[in-house]
């Protein structure tokens, strides 16, 4: 890849070889650890397809990273260019930057779910004091549930009938009938003004948690979705990636729902907010609604990207972003059936 050799002319001195490895798990950004045998960085190219505008990602970073650096919050730092520039802008559009390297622990460990809670908290706390104004959105409409429902229900009706998916589409179409009404839930709860947006992380999945060797969450990668948001939101992403221990990526039959595991975030959450006794405004924070509100939206967003010819999502193959899709919407069943109990956990 021509690209990279260019990247590593940017960032390395000439001299010594570099290895590149690519990192596996991102879904939009494709992303390398860099090494001379020095200090390793990781270097990703922003995809345009998805960030309109690369330099406000680079430069919604640089602000958030130093924020929460002075917090004592761990995330990884921006990387200059070898000339002193924030990122490296390609001949076709493409921008790649860089940011210091902290190993991956995640899938090597038994992730502790009490401590993502803390860690969560903990990014909130720290952020309370931020202006979501500083924090351009890098992504238009993102989290705007209503409109994912229209743009999916729109790709539905255009989707050729009697296909060899018709079976998997009817299936979802029900799903879709089902939790439509959850899809205003929070855009009415704003406009009634019972909550209101602050800065928030986007995109708190479990793989994004940097984990100590003994599995705890000691930080947060991936900022690249940190913008104006809902704390609900946040909590729902995150727990939508933990209550189902197989992952976002396994067989339909294999998704579960964890209640305990539920309930451990949950604790680590609200000692660490109240221990601090976190600043935020908003109401109460909905996690029951926000965990079914996430799942079901990811559902919409993967079915209408299939439903597209995968342009935003990266797939090894067509058809795997519907079996992703089908996948979230089995977990807003389970979660939808657990209702009384998470309502439960989450006013202890
Ligand atoms: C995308 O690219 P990645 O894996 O960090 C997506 C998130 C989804 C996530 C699901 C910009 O994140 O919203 O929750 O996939 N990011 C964007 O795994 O759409
Ligand atoms: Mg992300």
């Amino acid at each position: 890849m021509d690209e990279l050799a260019a990247v590593i002319a940017a960032y390395f001195p000439p001299g010594q070889p570099v290895t590149a490895r690519e990192l596996v798990g991102g879904n939009i950004n494709r992303g390398f650890v860099l090494d001379d045998g020095g200090r390793p960085l990781v270097v990703q190219r922003i995809n345009p397809a998805v960030f309109p505008d690369p330099h406000q990602v680079v430069a919604n970073f640089a602000v958030l990273a130093s924020h929460l650096a002075e917090r004592d919050f761990l995330v990884a730092k921006p990387v200059s260019t070898l000339g002193g520039d924030d990122s490296l802008q390609m001949a076709d559009g493409a921008l790649w930057r860089a940011q210091t390297y902290i190993a991956e622990h995640a899938s090597e460990v038994t992730a502790h779910p009490e401590s993502m809670g803390m860690i969560l908290a903990r990014f909130h706390r720290s952020t309370s004091d931020l202006p979501w104004q500083k924090l351009p959105p890098t992504v238009p409409g993102f989290h705007d549930t209503p409109r994912y429902l229209q743009e999916t229900e729109r790709a539905l009706a255009e989707a050729p009938k009697n296909g060899k998916e018709e079976a998997e589409l009817r299936w979802c179409h029900t799903i879709i009938e089902r939790f439509r009404p959850m899809a205003r839930y929070f855009a009415q709860a704003e406009a009634a003004g019972k909550i209101s947006r602050r800065v928030t992380h986007g995109d708190p999945k479990r793989e994004n948690f940097i984990h100590a060797d003994n599995g705890h969450a000691l930080g947060l990668f991936d900022l690249d979705t940190a913008g104006p948001g809902f704390l609900a939101h946040d909590l729902g992403d995150c727990l939508r990636s933990l209550v189902n221990p197989a992952g976002e990526e396994a067989d339909f039959e294999a998704i579960r729902f964890d209640l305990d595991i539920c309930q451990e975030f949950l604790v680590g959450y609200w000692r660490e907010y109240s221990a601090r006794n976190m600043s935020v405004t908003g109401p109460p924070f909905d996690v029951f609604a926000g965990l079914l509100t996430i799942a079901f939206e990811l559902g919409l967003r993967r079915l209408a990207d299939h439903l597209h010819g995968d342009r935003y999502f990266r797939v090894a193959r067509h058809g795997d972003n519907l079996r992703l899709a089908m996948v979230q919407f089995r977990l807003a069943k389970l979660v939808a059936a657990n209702e009384q109990k998470i309502r439960a956990l989450a006013s202890t």
